[in-house]
C-alpha cells in the first residue's frame, strides 16, 4: 500500500498546510522566513535536534567554510549582516552552527520547525492538488506546495567494505560526529578518504593520535587557506559597502568575490609572469587560485600548466619524495573534481607519526575486528574515520519516497540520472519546488548566493499562483528536456566530465555518470530564471 493517496485516503491528516519545507538548514530556514513573511501557513520538518543543517552534522575536528564568511552568509537582511560578527577569514563549524542558531533565534523560526523527524514518503494527491506526506513517527501532513531544501551533501555514505560489520573498534563519519567531540589522543587512527572534509580533519586528529594512517584512493589538489582572524577595518570596510558588494556577487560565475579577475590566458602569458601570478594566488590561498586566467577551466594545456604548479608545491612540502609522488594528482584537471582548501594538509605528511596508503596499489581487502587488511597487510587501529563523501545531489531527494503524478516514483523518473527544469523542479510531480535541486548552479558557487536566488524564485512563484487564483504548477516535459540538454552541453565545453568526481555520481557504484550541477554560472542562471518569471513562468503549466 502506498501511502498517503491509498492508505490514508480519507483520514484526517495530523496537520494541514500551505506549503511544507523539507530541512532546516541555511535553505530552509530562510524558505520559512520569507513565506511566513508573506502570509503563507509554513512549515518545516528536520531530522535534526536543531537548525543548521550542513554545519549542524559535520562537526570533524577543522571544519569550517572555504568560502570567506563575509560572503558565506545571508544577504536578505541588512539588520543580521551589519550585526554579526565574523572572527575568522573561514569561519569554523562551532561558529557557522552559533550563527544559523542566532538567525533562527531572531526570527523566531523554531516555532514553525519539527525537529526530530524525518519525511520518508511524500505522495501527490491529484483529486485535492495536495501532497500527503508521512513522517518517521507516523505523522501524516498534508500541504499544498512542497519545498525540498535537503541539502546536496546531506545524505552520508559508508562504502560497503567486507567485514566492516565486524569491527570491534570506535568508528566516525565526518558528517556524523559526536557532539561532544572525540579525543584520539593516544589512539591508532585510520582516516579513509583524502577530500575536503578529509583534507580538513586529518593535520587536527594527527594532532592528537599516537599513528595516523592515511588511506587514499584519489589524490586532491589542494590550496592553502591561510585563514587569519578578520581584521576589524576590512570588515568596517564590507559592511559598509555590503549591499552593493552582495547584488555583485549575485551576477558573478561562482557567487564569489575574485580578486584581479581574469582578463588573458594562460597559454598567451609569458612563462615568468604566469609563474608571478600562480604564486601571488598560492600566497593569497583558498578557491579562487584558479581565478587567475581565462583558458585554466576549459583548455586542457592551460589546465595542465595549473596543476604541474600545484604539483611543485606539494613537492617542495614534503619531504619524501615518494609519499610527494602519492599526494600528487595526475590523471584529472585541476578543478574537474572540487579544489580542496587545507591548512597544514601536506606538512602533516612529514610527521613521523603520520603515514600514507595508497589504495590503487594496496587496496582495502577487509575491514576485520581489529582494523584494516589492504593489499597483504594487515593493521590494527583503535579508530577509523570515513571521510568517505556524500551520495551528493540525488540523495537526499531519492532517500524520500517521493511519488508524483499516476504514483510515478522520482526514483524510477530518475533512474538515468536527474531530470529537471531549471534545477528546482521536475516534471509529473506538480507543486514541488526542489531548493539547489540538480540542474542548478548549487555545489559549483557560493551555495548562499544560490539558496537565496532559488528560495526567492520559488516565494516570488507561488505568489504569482496565489494572485492569480491557481493552485498547480508543474514543469512541462520539452522545457525539461531542453533544461537537461543544455545542462549537459555547457558541462561539456569544460573539463568538468574529465574526472571521477562525485558531481558526476562517480564516487556511488552504479550511481549514473551525469554531470549534476548546472556550471553556466550563478549569474546567468539567476538572469535566465528572471526571464522565466517575467514570461509568466514559461515551461511550466498553471491551473
Ligand atoms: P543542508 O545544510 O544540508 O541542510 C539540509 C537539512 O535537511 C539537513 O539538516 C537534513 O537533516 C535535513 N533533511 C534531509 N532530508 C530530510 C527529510 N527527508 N526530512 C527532514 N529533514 C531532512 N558550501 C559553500 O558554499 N561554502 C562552503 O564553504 C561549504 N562548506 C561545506 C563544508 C562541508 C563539511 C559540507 C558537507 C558542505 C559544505 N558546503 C559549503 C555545502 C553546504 O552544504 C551548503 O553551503 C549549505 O550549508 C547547504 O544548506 P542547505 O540548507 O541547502 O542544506
Ligand atoms: O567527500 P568527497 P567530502 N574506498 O567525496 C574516498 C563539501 N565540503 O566529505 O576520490 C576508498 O570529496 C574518495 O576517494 P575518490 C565539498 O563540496 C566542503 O570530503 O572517490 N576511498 C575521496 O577521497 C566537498 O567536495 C568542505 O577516489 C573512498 C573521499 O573518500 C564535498 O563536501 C569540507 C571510497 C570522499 O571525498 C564532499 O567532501 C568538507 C572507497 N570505497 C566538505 N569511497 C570545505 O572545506 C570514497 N572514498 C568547505
Amino acid at each position: 500500500n502506498l501511502p498517503g493517496q491509498h492508505e490514508h485516503a480519507g483520514e484526517e491528516p495530523t496537520a494541514r498546510y500551505d506549503v511544507a519545507v523539507l530541512g532546516a538548514g541555511f535553505a530552509g530556514m530562510y524558505m520559512l522566513h520569507t513565506l511566513r513573511q508573506q502570509g503563507w501557513n509554513v512549515h518545516v520538518y528536520e531530522t535534526g535536534d536543531d537548525v543548521g543543517g550542513t554545519w549542524y552534522w559535520n562537526r570533524y575536528p577543522g571544519a569550517r567554510c572555504d568560502i570567506e564568511s563575509l560572503y558565506y552568509s545571508y544577504s536578505f537582511d541588512e539588520e543580521i549582516q551589519q550585526t554579526w560578527e565574523w572572527s575568522e577569514k573561514y569561519a569554523p563549524q562551532p561558529e557557522l552552527l552559533q550563527y544559523a542558531g542566532w538567525v533562527a533565534d531572531r526570527l523566531d523560526l523554531r516555532r514553525d520547525i519539527s525537529f526530530n523527524t524525518t519525511v520518508e514518503h511524500a505522495v501527490w494527491d491529484e483529486d485535492a492538488t495536495e501532497w500527503v506526506l508521512e513522517t518517521n513517527g507516523g505523522d501524516v501532513i498534508r500541504s499544498r506546495y512542497l519545498v525540498t531544501a535537503v541539502g546536496c551533501l546531506s545524505a552520508a555514505r559508508v562504502p560497503d567494505f567486507p567485514g566492516l560489520e565486524h569491527y570491534q573498534g570506535k568508528q566516525y563519519h565526518t558528517s556524523k560526529w559526536p557532539h561532544e567531540g572525540v579525543d584520539f589522543t593516544g589512539q591508532r587512527v585510520a582516516v579513509i578518504g583524502t577530500g575536503s572534509s578529509g583534507i580538513q580533519s586529518i593535520p587536527l586528529i594527527a594532532e592528537q593520535a599516537s599513528q595516523l594512517t592515511v588511506f587514499q584512493r584519489t589524490p586532491n589538489f589542494s590550496i592553502p587557506a591561510h585563514n587569519r582572524t578578520l581584521d576589524p577595518a576590512e570588515v568596517a570596510r564590507v559592511k559598509a559597502d555590503y549591499p552593493s558588494i552582495r547584488a555583485e556577487l549575485r551576477l558573478t560565475a561562482g557567487g564569489m568575490i575574485v580578486k584581479n579577475p581574469p582578463t588573458k590566458a594562460a597559454l598567451e602569458t609569458p612563462e615568468d609572469e604566469r609563474r608571478q601570478e600562480f604564486d601571488s594566488r598560492w600566497a593569497e590561498g583558498g578557491l579562487t587560485f584558479l581565478g587567475g586566467f581565462t583558458d585554466t577551466s576549459v583548455d586542457e594545456t592551460a589546465n595542465a600548466i595549473a596543476a604541474e604548479y600545484v604539483r611543485e608545491r606539494i613537492r617542495d612540502i614534503v619531504k619524501d619524495p615518494q609519499t610527494a609522488d602519492l599526494l600528487s594528482p595526475k590523471d584529472y584537471p585541476i578543478g574537474a573534481k572540487r579544489l580542496c582548501v587545507d591548512t597544514g594538509y601536506y606538512d602533516t605528511f612529514n610527521r613521523d607519526h603520520v603515514r600514507l596508503v595508497d589504495l590503487r596499489s594496496q587496496p582495502i581487502e577487509e575491514i576485520t575486528a581489529t582494523g584494516i587488511r589492504a593489499g597483504d597487510e594487515e593493521m590494527e587501529f583503535d579508530a577509523i574515520v570515513f571521510a568517505t563523501g556524500f551520495d551528493a545531489m540525488t540523495g537526499p531527494l531519492l532517500k524520500i519516497d517521493i511519488r508524483g503524478v499516476d504514483g510515478v516514483a522520482l526514483k524510477d523518473k530518475w533512474a538515468a540520472g536527474p531530470r529537471t527544469y531549471l534545477g528546482v523542479s521536475t516534471a509529473g510531480f506538480p507543486n514541488l519546488f526542489m531548493i539547489t535541486g540538480p540542474g542548478s548552479p548549487s555545489v559549483l558557487s557560493n551555495m548562499l548566493v544560490s539558496i537565496e536566488q532559488h528560495v526567492e524564485w520559488i516565494s516570488d512563484h507561488l505568489n504569482h499562483l496565489r494572485d492569480h487564483d491557481l493552485q498547480r504548477s508543474e514543469a512541462e516535459v520539452p522545457a525539461e528536456d531542453d533544461w537537461v540538454q543544455h545542462v549537459n552541453d555547457v558541462a561539456s565545453v569544460t573539463l568538468m566530465n574529465k574526472a571521477a568526481s562525485w558531481y558526476r555520481g562517480a564516487n556511488i557504484p552504479g550511481k549514473p555518470r551525469i554531470f549534476m550541477p548546472y556550471v553556466g554560472g550563478v549569474g546567468n542562471y539567476r538572469v535566465h530564471c528572471q526571464k522565466i518569471a517575467d514570461s509568466g513562468y514559461q515551461g511550466f503549466v498553471h491551473s
